[in-house]
């Protein structure tokens, strides 16, 4: 008797918890579509630096950077490739700027940068 009344109990048990595995299922694919929602905004994420040099020969500029999350990097002073050389022009050593930096390729590219003031 004992014996089929637990058997009765777990059987209950999980009946009764089928519905809520399934709406916490439910939940983590609304939470997933709001993700890839979010993901498909133009990201720009803008980290700081100091320019250190301009090379516009070989459309490089050295900056020392602050962390650049989207690389995973930490701050340090390295040299950059550039887009479009034209943006060198904007920029000297010293100038404190905004930038975008992003993996093009292989190639830690500068895609967009404007001087902080
Ligand atoms: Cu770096």
């Amino acid at each position: 008797m004992k014996t089929a009344i637990t058997v009765a109990t777990l059987a209950f048990l999980a009946i009764a918890n089928t519905p809520a595995i399934a709406e916490s299922g439910h939940m983590d694919m609304k939470h997933g579509a709001g993700m890839s929602h979010d993901a498909g905004q133009p990201m720009a994420k803008m980290s700081e630096g100091t320019v250190k040099k301009v090379d516009k020969a070989a459309g490089k500029i050295t900056i020392a950077h602050g962390p650049l999350e989207n690389l995973n990097m930490p701050g340090m002073t390295m040299a950059f490739a550039v887009k479009d050389k034209a943006m060198l022009d904007q920029v000297k050593p010293g100038d404190k700027i905004r930038f975008v930096a992003m993996d093009m390729g292989g190639t830690l590219t500068v895609s967009s940068l404007e001087n902080a003031k």
